[in-house]
Order: C-alpha cells, then sequence, then structure tokens
C-alpha cells in the first residue's frame, strides 16, 4: 500500500509577497498552492492510495474563503481519483474559540468520497482500493484537553508538563487496547510535539507550558508500521528504532528561518513481511517552493561599493526568490550606494525583494519604501502579540546583548500571564 503524507500546507499565510489585483491572490498563497499542486500530481502519478494529511490547513483560525476554495478543490482532485484521504486537526485547525466551528468541519458536512476530517483522539478505517488503511488519529491537543484547571491547584510548571505527557500516554494506550486491530496496516498520524524535535522558526510560539512534549518512546508501539506527524515544521525523522516517526515539515517555506531547509512531503510504502508484520520505506519528495536568499555583502574595502553589489547579486541565484539584501559598508560610502538602484537589479527575477539594508556603523538605513503598504500594516494588527514581543526584543538585543538571553524566559513569563488572564475571562 502506498501512502503520501504532508502538511502544514498554511494556505493565506501573507508574510512574504504581495497581493495579485486581479485575483487578491497573494504570493504566498500561490507558492503554497503550486506545492500543493505538487502534492497532488504526484499522488495521482504515483498511484498512491491515501493521502495523510497531518494538520494546520490554513494559516489562520479563520480563514479566508479564497483559501478554503483552493485547498477544498485539490482535496476532491484527489478523491476524483479514487484516493481516500484523511484530514488531521492541527492547532491552526482548532476554533479561536472553545466549542466554535473548525474551518475544517465542511468536510463532515459536504462528504466528499474516500475523505474524513478527525477533530477528536479516535481509531480510522480508512478504505482505500487496496483495502483498510488502520489510523489512530492524534490530532493537536492543547493543555486543556489533556488536563483540568482543578488538577493544576499545587503543581508547578514542571509538574504540569509531567502530567501532561503521563496523559498523553495513558491517552494513546487506551485508543490502541480499546481498538479491535485487523491484519490490515496500521499507522499513527499525529500534530504533536515529540521531545528532541528540531523546530524550523516558522511555528507558531511553542511552548511547553501550552501542550504536551511527547517522549518518543510512547510512540514506538509494534503495532504501528509508521508514525506520520505534523506541528513541526521542520522536515526530520526518528528513524534509529522501529517505526519510523518522521515530519513530513511545512509544505512551503513560510519565512527567513526556513532559508536552509528543503520543502516537501513524505512517500510511503507500507509492506508486509513474511511473519505478517507491517513495515514503512519512506521517501522525502522536495516541493517546488520558492527559495528565500539573504544576500550580504561586505563593501567595506571596495573601490566601486555599487559595483560589489551589483556582483554580489548577479552570483545569487535569486530567480523566483524572496531576496533580502543586507549591505555593510563605511558611512562615507552612503552616497556611493543608490538602494533603489540595488532593487532595481533584482526586480525582474527576484518574486519578492524584501528589503535592502545599508549597514554601516553599527547605524542602518532599511529600504522598505516600495514595501510597507497599508496590507502590510494591516497584517501587523493583525499579528499574535507574543511574536510581535519576540520582534521587539530581538530588535532590543542588537544593542543589549543582555536582553537576547533573557529573551526565551521574558517570552515564557509572557505567555503565562495570557495564559492567565485568560483564565479569569
Ligand atoms: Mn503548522
Amino acid at each position: 500500500m502506498r501512502v503520501l503524507h504532508f502538511s502544514d500546507a498554511h494556505l493565506g499565510a501573507e508574510i512574504h509577497g504581495k497581493k495579485d489585483p486581479q485575483t487578491g491572490m497573494h504570493s504566498q498563497l500561490k507558492d503554497f498552492l503550486r506545492c500543493m499542486d505538487f502534492v497532488v500530481e504526484t499522488a495521482i502519478e504515483k498511484q498512491v492510495d491515501a493521502v495523510l494529511f497531518t494538520g494546520d490547513a490554513y494559516h489562520n483560525r479563520r480563514p479566508d474563503p479564497l483559501s478554503q476554495r483552493e485547498f477544498i478543490k485539490r482535496i476532491i482532485a484527489l478523491s476524483d481519483k479514487g484516493i481516500s484521504v484523511l484530514l488531521l486537526a492541527g492547532n491552526h485547525d482548532l476554533p479561536p474559540v472553545f466549542g466554535e466551528a473548525s474551518a475544517l468541519d465542511i468536510f463532515e458536512i459536504v462528504r466528499i468520497p474516500g475523505v474524513i476530517f478527525v477533530r477528536k483522539p479516535n481509531v480510522v478505517n480508512l478504505m482505500t482500493r487496496k483495502g483498510e488503511l488502520q489510523v489512530v488519529c492524534i490530532p493537536y491537543l492543547p493543555r486543556r484537553a489533556l488536563v483540568t484547571f482543578e488538577e493544576e491547584r499545587g503543581l508547578d510548571e514542571d509538574g504540569i508538563q509531567k502530567l501532561m505527557a503521563r496523559r498523553f500516554d495513558d491517552l494513546v494506550e487506551k485508543l490502541v487496547k480499546n481498538s479491535q486491530f485487523s491484519d490490515a496496516p496500521t499507522i499513527l498520524a499525529g500534530h504533536i510535539w515529540v521531545q528532541g524535535a528540531e523546530f524550523a522558526g516558522s511555528e507558531k510560539i511553542m511552548s511547553a507550558y501550552l501542550e504536551p512534549v511527547v517522549p518518543p518512546s510512547t510512540l514506538r508501539n509494534p503495532k504501528f508500521a509508521y508514525v506520520a506527524l505534523g506541528h513541526i515544521h521542520r522536515h526530520q525523522a526518528f528513524d534509529d528504532f522501529s517505526p519510523p516517526i518522521v515530519y513530513a515539515g511545512s509544505l512551503g517555506r513560510l519565512d527567513f528561518g526556513e532559508e536552509k531547509q528543503p520543502k516537501g512531503f513524505v512517500m510511503v510504502e507500507l509492506e508486509q513481511t513474511q511473519r505478517g508484520q507491517w513495515i514503512a520505506n519512506w521517501e522525502f519528495i522536495q516541493t517546488p517552493t520558492r527559495p528565500f536568499v539573504t544576500i550580504k555583502v561586505d563593501v567595506r574595502n571596495s573601490n566601486n561599493p555599487f559595483q560589489s553589489v551589483a556582483e554580489a547579486i548577479g552570483k545569487s541565484q535569486i530567480d523566483g526568490a524572496v531576496v533580502k539584501v543586507q549591505i555593510f559598508a563605511k558611512e562615507s560610502q552612503r552616497e556611493l550606494i543608490n538602494l533603489a538602484k540595488v532593487r532595481e537589479l533584482m526586480e525582474k527575477r527576484a518574486d519578492h525583494i524584501v528589503s535592502v539594508e545599508f549597514l554601516a556603523d553599527e547605524r542602518y538605513d532599511v529600504d522598505f519604501a516600495v514595501e510597507r503598504n497599508h496590507q502590510e500594516f494591516e497584517e501587523l494588527l493583525r499579528r499574535d502579540l507574543i511574536s510581535l514581543l519576540e520582534d521587539w526584543l530581538d530588535e532590543l538585543a542588537k544593542k543589549d546583548k543582555e536582553i537576547g538571553e533573557r529573551k526565551k524566559r521574558i517570552v515564557e513569563l509572557a505567555q503565562k500571564l495570557r495564559e492567565a488572564l485568560s483564565e479569569k475571562e
């Protein structure tokens, strides 16, 4: 049986790019849809039996209709070809307020043949053209799904974390114990944080205070042939034991933290050994997402600084990329480098120019001239407060190293404060 595992599509993210005035489509959405098209094409071409999506379809919990239309369209394209699809709820797929509808609930209302959406921990039998696939589903579980407010009384942060991890372990054990498994292959699909996983940097703030951190041993049940994970955006695998535990990673690049990381999805071949045990062979396939490129050029010893910048740009692979330029220069060279002209050099090649920075004597100018339009300010207003705090601390840390060192702690405290306030409501 052949399964395609992908995750964290984040349609509707508008971090880097601009909106096409004709279609209202942002260039980041275009990029992510191109990646999702590639998923659909590959699934059809390689004749996969099932597609497993491990959460975060949309970037916003109240996604815009354009993102929804395009996501649903592609899921239907899979269904039309007889491919079964399982959609698992990620943190971005949960309603903003407890009890409200999830954007993916629509898949439960408008039934598409072979497509199911799983929002609660459950064991699901996915029928495929090659027979049954048993999937132990663990969607994103916030702290409150595992531990009540009353149970936390008297516990410190560490105690709460331990209780959450234990509850998670119990939950998986119970799910497995109470299910009647057939001889068909069984896998686990989760939108969870596994201990030891490395972040990409584009995940929403993750704190061990808000959700369980799952030890890999919890997932190492010999019943599972493969563990398909979403939530953490860096593709990685815990592959040294069986079953393989694999994060597909986000489908496309969200920001510069992922500049050097490959993005893609996973092809999984499930095979039965002579003893009847199911095992998985998997392969990572890269998506055609936009490259992110930072060009750093030091012109302090150059006689013709503009020429040096132009050469550095000429040598860089910026075609179709999201680009940032940092020019390290002497104050006296300021007049010699026209930042607008630097921008012009890239306009035809790059998909999007984020900034051209002139950095001299620790003071620098940022050429955001074309960038900061009304829409971007609006986006700024919609951003998560904690991530704004983080940016601000990063800014302060440029002048005061100590702030950089204390950033993690400050952010943790801010999260706690927010949590405490939301409990009061
Ligand atoms: Mn995500």
